[in-house]
Order: structure tokens, then C-alpha cells, then sequence
């Protein structure tokens, strides 16, 4: 028995690779993490945005209540069963009128997990319409396994190293996850997607949450952490990430900014086994 999304839901996810969307929070919660977010972009004098945009749920209390919230754990638990690990969060921040996008890819790209069967849940903290660069998808993309990537040098490309589709895929057919603040999508780390700039009058604000199964190992030589967040781990692939305690203080800062570096290690020895470069 599912313990939140629909049999027709699951079904869709696995033909379609995407959900969307699935509500989990009000617009009123939503909006009190978004300004929460705000006021540390304030204090520290710059937005969050292409490197500074890993792993903050190892900073602050109010994103870790939101990658162990029932609300999203239920849904995920229903495709990737009750053991989960949080492998991966960016957050993903949009100005109106920015030229700032997402280029084609697959998430799975620079991420060494066998089996790829991570699933990614992007938590909406303000409206995020169509206008306002919600992702866009290939339906049906992820039975394609994984594509070849290039790295685009591209400093409007939100994407860390710029990893861009480098094969045909058709996208006549496409699909808008459009959500609103307080609901999310799911995507499966194989579904081919993107987002344009913003065109609305407002920021777009979300938090991409790739969860694991424990069963999961990466492979890269680099060991990374990942926070075990529901169930039971029987495997010890992973180091043990701290939940934070005080809102970005020292301790927070200093395990923050270690994980953050072993993730960007193991990213790069990734990237260096498929390298090639493109221009725009
Ligand atoms: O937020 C976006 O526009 C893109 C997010 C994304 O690519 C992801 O969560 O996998």
C-alpha cells in the first residue's frame, strides 16, 4: 500500500520518469523558509546561486526539517522503499529578468550510483510557473540510460560544470513541471530536462533533493557522505552527515564546507573520465 502517491502516480513515474506535482506544505510555510533563505543571503552580502548552492541542509535547521518531512519522505519511500539516504541538494535560485538557466541534462550525469535509481524531489518555495523557468522534461527519457555529456562554458548555466546533453534526444514532445510554492515534483536521475530564465516579475526559489536507496553505492574513488534520513542502513557505503543544530554556525560551516569539498572531488574524478568542452 503506497503511503502517499496515488497507484496512478507510480505508474506515471515509471513510464513517464516524472511526477508533478504533489502537494506537501503551505504557501504560508513555504514562504517563512523562503524568507529564512533570504535573510542569510542578506547577512552574508551575496545570493545563493551557481557555488554556493550545495548541501544546505548541513547549514540549517529549517532545510533539514524539509528533507525529513513525512510529507516528501512518504512519496519517495513509495518509489525507492523505506531505507533512504540523501545523497545530493542544491538549491536553485532564479532571479526575474536573469539570463541564468539550466541546460539539458541528466542528473545521474556526474554521480557514480549504482544502480542509478536515485530520485529527485524539487521542493517549490515560491510559485514556480512556466514563466518563471520551471524544469522541463523529455517524457518517457529515462529508459534511455545514461547519455553522453559535455561541459559547456557558461557562466548563465546554473549547472556546477556546466554538463550539457551531447546527443540527439527528440524533444518535440516536452513537459513543464510547473508547481507552486509549497508543492514538488520527482524525477527520476535518468529523465532528460532543463529550465529557461526566469520571464516572471518574482524569484524563483527550489530545493532539488536527490534521495537514495541505502542499497546504493557509489563508485567513484573519492568516499562521499550522504544523510541517512529515513530507515535503516545495512550497507555502510557512505559517511554519516550531522544534522545542523545551530543555524549556519561554526560547527554547521565546518562539516558543511568539508562535505561540500568531497562532493566536488568526487564530481570532478566523474567528469574527468567523460571529459569534452564546448563553447557558446
Ligand atoms: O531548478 C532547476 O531549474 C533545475 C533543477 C534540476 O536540474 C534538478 O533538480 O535536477
Amino acid at each position: 500500500m503506497p503511503k502517499k502517491l496515488t497507484p496512478d502516480q507510480i505508474s506515471a513515474y515509471e513510464r513517464d520518469g516524472y511526477v508533478c506535482p504533489v502537494d506537501a506544505f503551505s504557501a504560508d510555510r513555504a514562504r517563512t523558509w523562503r524568507a529564512k533563505l533570504e535573510a542569510f543571503e542578506h547577512a552574508e552580502g551575496r545570493k545563493m546561486g551557481r557555488g554556493h548552492n550545495f548541501k544546505p541542509h548541513l547549514l540549517f535547521p529549517w532545510v533539514d526539517e524539509i528533507v525529513h518531512a513525512p510529507e516528501v519522505l512518504d512519496a519517495v519511500e513509495d518509489l525507492i522503499g523505506p531505507d533512504i539516504r540523501l545523497f545530493h541538494l542544491s538549491v536553485w535560485p532564479k532571479d526575474p529578468g536573469s539570463g541564468t538557466y539550466v541546460s539539458w541534462h541528466q542528473d545521474a550525469t556526474y554521480f557514480a550510483l549504482e544502480p542509478a535509481c536515485h530520485v529527485t524531489a524539487w521542493v517549490a518555495l515560491t510559485d514556480a510557473p512556466m514563466e518563471a523557468g520551471c524544469m522541463e522534461v523529455v517524457p518517457g527519457s529515462h529508459k534511455l540510460g545514461q547519455l553522453r555529456h559535455a561541459e559547456m562554458q557558461d557562466p548563465e548555466n546554473l549547472l556546477s560544470r556546466g554538463q550539457t546533453l551531447a546527443v540527439e534526444v527528440d524533444r518535440t514532445r516536452t513537459a513543464y513541471m510547473a508547481v507552486k510554492a509549497g508543492q514538488f515534483s520527482l524525477h527520476h536521475t535518468h529523465l532528460v530536462h532543463n529550465s529557461r530564465p526566469n520571464r516572471s516579475s518574482d524569484r524563483r526559489i527550489g530545493l532539488g533533493i536527490s534521495y537514495i536507496p541505502t542499497s546504493a553505492h557509489c563508485t567513484s574513488k573519492t568516499r562521499v557522505s550522504a544523510m541517512l534520513v529515513r530507515g535503516e542502513d545495512r550497507y555502510g557505503h557512505f559517511d554519516d552527515e550531522r544534522r545542523p543544530v545551530v543555524e549556519a554556525g561554526p560547527e554547521e560551516r565546518a562539516f558543511h564546507a568539508h562535505a561540500v569539498a568531497t562532493f566536488r572531488q568526487m564530481n570532478a574524478d566523474e567528469a574527468g573520465t567523460q571529459r569534452s568542452i564546448v563553447r557558446r
